[in-house]
């Protein structure tokens, strides 16, 4: 058995119940076959793909929090510090009902390689809580909050450990979770990303994921002779990455014809008009299924399916495993020629495989959601020099940072003969570093 194999097993073993922990190890380790074979002695010997594999640290804890009737609540949280070879740890907060242990891992593990590609020094963490903020008053989110960064304050700090946001997390809760930490500890640092603009925020921040979803999607067409101009665009979810993917693409000319929620997808054939969904999803706080309501000509299709409306171009950017086989085999059917990944692993591992196979340029997340870490250690290098950078600086800089991934994905992938082959491109381009700043600091 390959030395790739063999620790894949381990983790199985090692990690019982833990499946899309599996899956994004088994994805990776998958795309590193062909560059370990080539120093596998070395590797065994060094246990760097064991060493890789094992989060640094994981930090879980109690959080109660009283609701609005004066019952008290509790919920689980949890800090995953990955890995700390290249920076300290760098990774979003999770709040959902469906946040565990197994999702913690697996989007900590893909940090590590994703904040890596960005070139900028920043390890991988991830942390969350199974708290739902859907139908909570702003007070109970605060009482929340509160609550949850009193036990965080203990393992965080502006060289230490750098939350952000992810589903659930948004600008709301990033100032009541930073309104704590300085309470706690005294400290005005540049400890969480994603800040509100008048507390240490940076300018762009908030559109960076989608919008640099979407300057990858342009490298990936340039590439090929093609651009993004004209192009029939679905856009999953409707949530921070979504409405900035949607942005963006539009701008660049396209047309977003479907985006969707939890609960189901609209259609709107002339082309969605983002303001009706920044005022449903970002002002109101509401339901998907309002656009309809609101704009004529427009469709609200209850549950799953959105891939069935045809398009040239497919971002997934709401959530793990969203899109199956069966969703690839009628994206592939209905003439999609790109799938760029705005959410954490959103397709499952079959059906990447078929589009890989059917001539579908198909860019993995930790290299096309980039943008919005890369933004984040942005977001800490003002705060730590005490300057504020204009919007035009960062967006210039977001960009020159994914064309930067873009060159680096596809480099690696054609220097193992597997040009397009952007999961493999991905994953080596991320190990490289990552490995490199292990060795150097020996056994730790
Ligand atoms: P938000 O909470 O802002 O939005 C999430 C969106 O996805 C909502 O519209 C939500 O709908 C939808 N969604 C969640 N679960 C499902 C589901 N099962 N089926 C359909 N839609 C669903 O989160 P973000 O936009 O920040 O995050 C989206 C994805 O992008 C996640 O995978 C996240 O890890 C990833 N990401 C985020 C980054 C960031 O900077 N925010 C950076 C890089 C990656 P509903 O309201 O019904 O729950
Ligand atoms: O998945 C991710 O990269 C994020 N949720 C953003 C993390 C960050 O630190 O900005």
């Amino acid at each position: 058995m390959s030395y790739t194999e063999e620790v894949y097993e381990r983790v199985v073993a090692q990690n019982p119940g833990e499946p899309e922990f599996h899956q994004a190890v088994k994805e990776v380790l998958d795309s590193l076959k062909v560059a370990i074979d080539a120093n596998e002695e070395e590797y065994r010997k060094l246990s760097i793909l064991e060493r890789l594999v094992e989060p640094e640290r994981i930090i879980s804890f109690r959080v109660p929090w009283v609701d609005d009737k004066g019952v008290v609540q509790v919920n689980k949280g949890y800090r995953i510090q990955f890995n700390s070879a290249i920076g300290p740890y760098k990774g979003g907060l999770r709040f959902h009902p469906t946040v565990n242990q197994s999702i913690l891992k697996f989007l900590g593990f893909e940090q590590t390689f994703k904040n890596s590609l960005t070139g900028l020094p920043i390890g991988g963490g991830k942390g969350g809580s199974n708290f739902d903020p859907k139908g909570k008053s702003d007070r109970e989110v605060m009482a929340f909050c509160q609550s949850f960064m009193t036990e965080l304050s203990k393992y965080i700090g502006a060289d230490e450990d750098v939350p952000a946001g992810d589903i659930g997390v948004g600008g709301r809760e990033i100032g009541f979770l930073y309104g704590q930490y300085k309470r706690i500890t005294g400290l005005y640092e540049g400890v969480l990303t994603g800040k509100g603009l008048t507390y240490g925020g940076s300018l762009i921040r908030t559109q960076a994921t989608g919008y640099g979803v979407v300057y990858m999607l342009d490298e990936i067409a340039k590439a090929h002779n093609d651009s993004i101009s004209g192009k029939t665009v679905i856009v999953t979810g409707s949530g921070n990455v979504a409405i900035y993917a949607v942005e963006k693409v539009t701008a660049l000319g396209a047309k977003v014809v479907a985006m969707c929620d939890s609960n189901g997808y609209i259609y709107d054939p002339a082309g969605i008009n983002l303001d009706v969904v920044k005022d449903i999803k970002e002002v109101k706080r509401g339901r998907i299924k309002e656009y309809a309501e609101r704009v004529a000509g427009s469709v609200y299709t209850e549950g799953t399916g959105i891939w069935n409306i045809k398009c040239d171009v497919y971002l997934p950017c709401a959530t793990q495993n969203e899109l199956s086989l069966d969703g690839a085999k009628t994206l592939v059917a209905g003439g999609c020629k790109y799938v760029v990944e705005g959410a954490n692993m959103p397709t499952t591992l079959e059906a990447t495989t078929y589009l890989q196979e059917n001539g579908v340029y198909f860019m993995p997340g930790k290299a096309a959601n980039a943008g919005g870490v890369a933004t984040s250690a942005l977001e800490m290098s003002q705060n730590s020099m005490r300057l504020s950078w204009s919007a035009e600086e960062v967006d210039e800089k977001l960009h020159g940072i994914m064309v930067n991934i873009f060159k680096k994905v596809d480099e690696a992938s054609k220097k193992y003969g597997l040009a397009d082959n952007y999961v493999v491109g991905a994953n080596i381009a991320g190990f490289e570093k990552v490995v490199e700043a292990m060795k150097a600091q020996g056994i730790v």
